[in-house]
């Protein structure tokens, strides 16, 4: 093995990066050497990234990068006193120098800043210092319609009756303030967590002038351009409408109406409204897209006329749409009225009877959103919650050596040659570590109420397993790890796993998380002899190079089941980790502070603080009287984190 060299300061890494069992080869171009844990080394929160209000003195944490528009570069930024995340334009001050420019971007924060509605993104605040503009906008983790288009390219009429209702909402509310907003189009589509659209970038947006007194150029290049605005007659609010009917035709035929090649071609398309149908539209949408995208202004529905054809009020909307649509066809059958869910609630609820109930659309609306808030926030089940299968006991470790010699490197071949086991379904997934913690977390912090102290701790658990070292070396390996059993363990690039016993005298090797072998040290099968040299050579770099991250006492290792690790995440402030009997680790790389949520009825939170001091609650006492700040703020940060991955 190549001598190794590690960064004294390695590099924290802007985005998100990930591993999981069975999953694919390394993300990254290029060799580099590991990074390392706690020996002084790990990667620092970077100081450059601090934005700071000169006037409040509130200092943000600029996260990753979101993406770059027009002179701005965005990112996800963190109230460092709140922990509340936020979506931030970052405008350099040499992008806007010219009098004009700067006016531009005041009249866009002066205008955004005036708008209130649910479906238009929230202007928080903004703020300049020598450097930039910073405009704090609403964060929308979902990103936007364009993204879910990317994935999916066509939606079902239920899913585009969901998202167009929230934007003819926001687009009424606009128009009536005599806004027009003249950049339509999915990218400014943000959707949220929960599934909300919430329309946004007023970069383009104007006053509705009189007819004559319009402008009649629009500056940038707006996406879906009405033929009045080609023909420079200016822009109204029918223009706005052309531009939404060219957002439904995309989200129902999977490409813009008037794409070509050419853009020169497509205007002329859109100059003579030439444009197909797809037969497979359902009549409905075919005569609603056919009457808004008419040449003539005028001839267009509004928007109240647009949610009264029948498109709009013969299909099924639904109340709320699943977080799986963003990539995903949802199952999108209507509730039935009499057995639904809903009803089931609203009955007992409220105590009507069926046949008896006569609920109005609007509170029917309201009802179903509050029973859908309730099933994403509180009624999130713990469905396989089971112990992981044992793994095979230290003692019983008895090799046959096989007879014949199978192939080489097959489950079956090792099968023979240590001894094994294998499960299915008994085993933790990563997704089910990450959705159990999550709905425990979730709840957890819902309805915590504010406190300035932590409640009196239990006695941290005496099996408490937790990651004491780690060694990253996943451009060539995989990521090696310590346990405060003294175990060490590696989980190659390639999905298997292999773990050191902590008296150094068994090997378990797991080729998938449901397989398991294990060998005395000296038995190792030919085919695993590279992967044990890597291990060994792991455990021997942590036990001479790294400190024990934390205060902790060593555990003596357990003739129980050991955990495996599952998948580990780095983002620019943490590593994450997930293990198969549902423990869930998180490394705060700047100051060192460490959390380990284990136990899932109820869930054990236990921090390690910054002066290593190690405090251990239950999920349900921190829920009833609260927590320190300190704490709070990074089981947010773990909630954030586990939402972004596990993508609901
Ligand atoms: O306006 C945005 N919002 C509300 C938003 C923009 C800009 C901050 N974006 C993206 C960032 C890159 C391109 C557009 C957002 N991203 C995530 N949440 C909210």
């Amino acid at each position: 093995m190549e001598p190794v060299a590690f960064f004294s300061q390695p590099l924290a890494s802007p985005e998100p990066r990930s591993r999981a069992l069975g999953t694919g080869s390394d993300s990254r171009a290029g060799p580099r050497e590991p990074e390392r844990s706690r020996s002084g080394a790990e990667p620092l929160l970077d100081p450059t990234r601090l934005i700071r209000d000169p006037q409040s003195g509130r200092t943000y944490y600029r996260g990753r990068l979101l993406g770059k528009g027009g002179f701005a570069r965005c990112y996800e930024a963190t109230d460092t006193g709140s922990g509340h995340i936020y979506a931030v334009k970052v405008i350099p001050q040499s992008r806007v120098a010219k009098p004009h420019q700067r006016e531009k971007i005041l009249q866009e924060i002066a205008l955004h800043r005036s708008l209130h509605h649910r479906h238009i993104v929230h202007f928080s605040h903004h703020f300049e210092d020598e450097g930039n503009i910073y405009i704090f906008l609403e964060h929308c983790s979902r990103k936007s319609l364009a993204h879910i288009w990317k994935a999916r390219h066509t939606l079902l009429e239920p899913e585009v009756r969901y998202y167009l209702r929230q934007v003819i909402a926001a687009l009424c509310y606009l128009h009536q303030r005599g806004v027009l907003h003249r950049d339509l189009k999915l990218g400014n589509f943000f959707i949220t967590e929960n599934m909300e659209l919430k329309l946004g970038d007023f970069g383009l947006a104007a006053r509705l002038e009189p007819q004559d007194q319009r402008k009649k150029t629009i500056c940038g290049t707006p996406n879906y351009l009405a033929p009045e605005v080609l023909l420079r007659q200016g822009h109204g609010p029918e223009s706005d409408v052309w531009s939404l009917g060219c957002v439904m035709y995309t989200l129902l035929c999977g490409n813009p109406p008037f794409e070509t090649a050419d853009l020169k071609e497509t205007y002329r398309c859109i100059k003579q409204v030439r444009y197909t149908l797809p037969p497979y539209l359902s009549s409905a949408a075919r005569h609603l897209l056919a009457t808004i995208l008419r040449p003539v202004p005028q001839d267009r529905p509004s928007l109240e006329e647009i949610l009264q054809h029948e498109f709009f009020t013969k299909g099924y909307t639904p109340a709320q749409l699943p977080p799986c649509s963003c990539t995903t066809v949802p199952d999108l059958t209507p509730p039935s009225p009499a057995e639904s869910f809903f009803t089931k609630v609203t009955k007992s609820l409220f105590g009507r009877k069926k046949n008896k109930s006569k609920i109005a659309p609007q509170e029917q609306d309201n009802l179903s959103r509050l029973v859908s808030d309730l099933v994403l926030t509180s009624i999130c089940p713990l469905s396989s919650t089971k112990e992981p299968r044992q793994a095979q006991e230290e003692a019983d470790v008895a090799p046959s050596l096989a007879e014949t010699a199978p192939e080489e490197g097959s489950p079956r071949s090792l099968a023979a040659l240590g001894s094994s086991s294998e499960g299915s379904e008994e085993y933790l997934t990563a997704a089910t570590v990450m959705e159990s913690t999550l709905c425990a977390l979730r709840n957890c912090l819902a309805f915590m109420p504010p406190a300035r102290q932590n409640p009196a701790p239990l006695a941290t658990p005496e099996h408490l397993l937790w990651v004491s070292k780690w060694v990253d070396y996943s451009n060539k390996y995989g990521f090696g790890y310590q346990l405060s059993s003294r175990r060490v363990a590696v989980l190659f690039n390639e999905g298997a796993h292999m773990a050191l016993s902590s008296n150094r005298k068994t090997v378990h090797y797991n080729p998938t998380n449901t397989k398991h072998f294990s060998f005395p040290v000296d038995a190792v099968p030919q085919q695993l002899q590279g992967q044990l040299g890597v291990l060994r050579y792991f455990a021997s770099y942590m036990d001479h190079n790294l400190m024990k991250g934390g205060d902790l006492p060593s555990v003596d290792e357990t003739e129980g089941p050991s955990p495996l690790l599952l998948q580990w995440v780095k983002t620019d402030q943490a590593l994450l980790l997930l293990f198969s009997d549902g423990t869930v680790q998180v490394n705060f790389y700047v100051d060192h502070t460490k959390l380990i949520l284990s136990g899932w009825e109820p869930l054990l939170i236990t921090f390690v603080a910054r002066d290593r001091r190690t405090c251990t609650y239950q999920a349900p006492h921190l829920q009833r009287l609260g927590c320190s700040q300190e704490l709070r703020l990074r089981l947010r940060y773990v909630l954030h984190l586990l939402r972004q991955r596990s993508g609901t």
